[in-house]
């Protein structure tokens, strides 16, 4: 994060609503979000009392009036379809917000009164779609809400670090033990970057939204947890396990899930034993309700196309059908028939996460499969989601493969791939601060409390991509790294490990005519982001601006993103080799005219460009999306794969 201190008292003083005012008004909202507004945040305390809301803040006053909404101190889920109706009043009411100071203050007004976890999920997803909190850097969710991303354990022990004032820093081991192969890729599920990661994908395309188009949604859906699969496959590799086995739902669901983990209010996440058979959620969802949208989708893609609400055929054997195929597995509301096709994916995650108590007869809280913070901590999650890549691959593998003029590109002959540095990962303490996980009042002095817990990284390193070019011209460079060996030391063919490629960049590059190298770091790329700024040093540069009578500009703002540090898999301590897949086509592939000087808010690989279209053309995936009967096809000067080996040190 680069942060720079601009001088713009006059804006400051005059108008309240330059970017430092903004930060740290959303920063002292999310401030300890389960007691109320702290007294010396004036504006904010007296916002809450004496505001009146108008739009659909007025309506979602007149609901809380009538004591219709969700208590306080009370667990939210947003697979509730109440308490997501509930938030969504608040969103809109937020979103409808003529200046920051009204945004400001429905949101001082609502803190004080709805349940918690509604309001941070609204305030959320509100900041990251309003035009009025573009340049607001969100604070990490870890530090906001921390029980939704640490262990029962750990958060025990800084209750009691708190009661006795001693300043504590916890150590935290991932869930399980060693009697359980599961826990060696623990890592990866229960990794704090990239359950942030998952959070904010679903909260840049929310499958409820309702506001402005966004493009490629259904894609983008498809897309990021493709590649969370192939990314946990590559992992599982890397530590000796077989690559996923999908869900079935008539058979036991083979791993069980002790989470560990605890809600601020409402208790244990449920656990589930192992080879727990699929029960239906009652008054919620049946086994056969979900067998028979799968077998609604199956039927569509053999056929070849959707049949939408007033029953014309939306045909998606082309390059736009992932797209609705997506929206509809989603679902989102931009499928074409809900009523028909159902929401494949939102039941499956409440089906999973309730099976400790399908009926309700216990009255516990949702399983971890019903948060996006906590979704990936359950291995089921993956099972689940390789189910509903499978089901992507059926459609993708029935389209035409690609020719070798959807493939080739003459400009650009790669003559050779290097990499400069090593390809080399380990492990790290990462500190997370906990002071919003307790609980105290304005009169209590908070104690440093934080805890540690072990985090993926890797040696900085960078491609350098030796080109000749017959003329100038922009380029598109994609860079996969893919498993070459299968489980049993099988080496792969292209067809057989083309969907288990991991995407590690995609950028727009200018070729100058004759021989160059291009070289692009890894800490470049587009699919992941930068470590977040944590919420203390959020809180201390908007206060620090705001007494001098300065602006900050923030850049890396998106939440979105691949953790940068775990853009490499593990792989071995010997060592373990991959294919680096390197693809240089036309610069034409943008959709931007100014590819090569614009990063499109640098991570668009997984997320897209917030507020614009997709800045490729292509379906994500390409080259590599489509079946590969003959691989001679890929033999073109600009393809090139070569054999680099990922080396874990302990
Ligand atoms: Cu992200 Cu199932 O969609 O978790």
């Amino acid at each position: 994060m680069k942060w720079v201190l601009l001088i713009a008292a006059v804006l400051a003083v005059a108008s309240g609503a330059d970017v430092a005012h903004k930060q740290q008004a959303i920063n002292r909202l999310l401030f300890k979000v389960t007691e109320p507004i702290r007294s010396k945040f004036t504006d904010l305390k007296e916002a809450s009392t004496s505001f009146v809301p108008t739009g659909a803040g007025e309506l979602l006053k007149k609901e809380f009036d009538d004591h219709r909404l969700l208590e306080q101190k009370h667990w939210f889920s947003l697979f509730n379809p109440r308490h997501r109706e509930e938030a969504l009043m608040l969103i809109h009411a937020l979103l409808e917000s003529e200046d920051f100071e009204h945004f400001k203050n429905t949101a001082a007004y609502f803190r004080e009164r709805m349940n918690e976890g509604e309001f941070v999920y609204a305030l959320y997803v509100a900041v990251t779609h309003s035009s009025l909190t573009k340049e607001v850097v969100l604070p990490p969710l870890y530090e906001v809400t921390p029980h939704m991303f640490t262990n029962t354990e750990v958060i025990q022990k800084a209750y009691t670090a708190k009661m006795t004032q001693t300043p504590t820093k916890l150590a935290m081991e991932f869930t399980g033990s060693k009697k359980n192969p599961e826990q060696r890729v623990a890592y990866f599920g229960e990794d704090i970057g990239m359950n942030s990661h998952h959070v904010h994908w679903h909260m840049d395309f929310p499958f409820w939204w309702d506001g402005h188009k966004i493009d490629r949604k259904g894609e983008l859906f498809f897309w990021v947890h493709h590649q969370l699969t192939a990314r946990f496959d590559a992992e599982r590799l890397s530590n000796y396990l077989p690559v996923v086995d999908e869900l079935y739902w008539n058979r036991p669901i083979k791993e069980g899930f002790a989470p560990h983990t605890t809600y601020r209010y409402g208790g244990e996440f449920p656990s589930r034993p192992d080879n727990k058979a699929f029960e239906a959620v009652e008054g919620v969802v049946r086994i056969r309700d979900v067998k028979e949208m799968e077998s609604r989708i199956r039927d569509a893609i053999s056929h070849g196309y959707f049949t939408s609400k007033d029953g014309t055929p939306i045909y998606i054997d082309n390059e736009r059908g992932i797209d609705i195929l997506g929206d509809v597995i989603e679902s989102s509301v931009y499928s074409p028939n809900p009523g028909y096709y159902g929401a494949l994916h939102n039941y499956a995650h409440i089906l999973l996460g309730r099976q400790a108590d399908p009926k309700g007869k216990f009255n516990m809280p949702p399983g971890v499969m019903e948060h996006f913070e906590t979704a990936t901590r359950d291995p089921s999650f993956f099972r689940l989601h390789k189910y509903m890549d499978n089901i992507f691959k059926l459609h993708k593998d029935k389209l035409k493969p690609y020719t070798a003029d959807d493939i080739g590109y003459a400009n650009a002959h790669i003559t050779e791939v290097e990499i400069d540095g090593d390809l080399k990962t380990y492990f790290e303490d990462f500190e997370i601060d906990l002071t919003n996980a307790l609980d105290d009042t304005e009169e209590i002095d908070d104690v440093a409390i934080s805890t540690f817990v072990k985090r993926l990284n890797h040696e900085p390193f960078t491609y350098k991509i030796g080109v000749d070019s017959d003329h100038e011209e922009t380029a598109t460079v994609r860079i996969y790294l893919c498993p070459k060996h299968d489980y049993n030391g099988i080496e792969l063919h292209l067809d057989d490990y083309r969907w288990g490629c991991v995407e590690m960049d995609k950028f727009w590059t200018h070729l100058n005519e004759g021989h160059q190298t291009i070289e692009r770091k890894a800490s470049e790329s587009s699919v992941t982001i930068p470590d977040r700024v944590p919420f203390h040093d959020l809180i201390k540069e908007a206060d620090d601006a705001v007494a001098a009578g300065q602006d900050l500009v923030h850049s890396d703002v998106r939440a979105c993103g691949h953790p940068a540090r775990m853009l490499l898999p593990k792989g071995k301590t010997e060592g373990m080799e991959f294919n680096l897949f390197v693809a240089i086509t036309s610069g034409d592939d943008a959709t931007h005219p100014d590819p090569a000087s614009n990063e499109h808010g640098s991570t668009h690989g997984y997320c897209g460009s917030h507020g614009y279209v997709y800045p490729d053309k292509r379906p994500m995936g390409y080259p590599l999306d489509r079946k590969v009967p003959d691989e001679r096809i890929f033999h073109v000067d600009n393809i090139n794969v070569s054999t680099v080996k990922v080396f874990h040190k302990e």
